[in-house]
């Protein structure tokens, strides 16, 4: 029976709205330029790795830590005031129902994400209890495609990477599951990328899997 790990964002939830959001009030305020595409680049990404490749625009006086720091508390602040105004009703039903249906067939479910928000997101959707463990950002020291949040949930879960199939919307997540020696499988994003071992189109094509 293999275990499944998801990532959070781009997989169980669309949280990209709200990043793109947060990131333009402090960008705007701040000055630099910030638009769609530079967010796209951010889907995946750490906090501080996402605050980098938006001062690549920054024309001023170089930052320090500290001013990076406030930045990124800014942006989180934004952030999670957005996450707040999240219900139930944002997880779709065909990923609510497919997790039911993987945990009733006995499969173990880990959450695998780079956010320090997770355990906020996963109480505000009502999903926290279908899981079986937790990796996230607050859990690793080393970001996508770094194998570290996949290894860290295998753990967690008690289960070898062999046996863990991770869920991934973004290229560095399913590099990462590689690295892990998991199987990737490739939605949204990822569906279109050669690297994955499996690609789909529909959260509920995840029930052909894993048996
Ligand atoms: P936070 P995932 C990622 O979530 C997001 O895709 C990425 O845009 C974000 O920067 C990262 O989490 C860190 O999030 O600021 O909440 O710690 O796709 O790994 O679930
Ligand atoms: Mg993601």
């Amino acid at each position: 029976m293999k275990a499944f790990i998801f990532d959070l964002d781009g997989v169980l939830v669309f949280t990209d709205r709200f990043h793109y959001q947060a990131w333009k009030k402090m960008a705007d305020r701040i000055g630099v330029y910030f638009d769609e595409q530079i967010n796209n680049r951010l889907r995946g990404v750490s906090r501080a790795e996402s605050l980098e490749i938006i001062l690549e625009r920054w024309e001023g006086e170089p930052l320090s830590r500290e001013e990076k720091e406030a930045l990124m508390e800014e942006k989180n602040n934004s952030y999670r005031e957005l996450l707040a105004t999240m219900t139930p009703a944002d997880v779709a039903d065909d990923v609510r129902r497919t997790l039911d249906v993987l945990k009733k067939r006995g499969h173990k479910l880990a959450i695998g994400s780079s956010s320090k928000n997770t355990k906020f997101i996963l109480q505000q959707v009502a999903l926290t209890d279908v899981f079986d463990a937790i990796s996230d950002g607050t859990n690793i020291s080393r970001s996508k495609p770094d194998p570290e949040v996949f290894i860290k949930a295998a753990q967690f879960l008690g289960e070898e990477p062999d046996n863990c199939i991770v869920v991934e919307d973004a290229f560095a997540g399913i590099d990462a599951a590689k690295a892990a020696g998991m199987t990737g499988v490739g939605i949204g994003d990822a569906a279109g990328y050669e690297k994955a071992d499996v690609r789909i189109q529909n959260f509920a094509e995840l029930l052909e899997l894993g048996r």
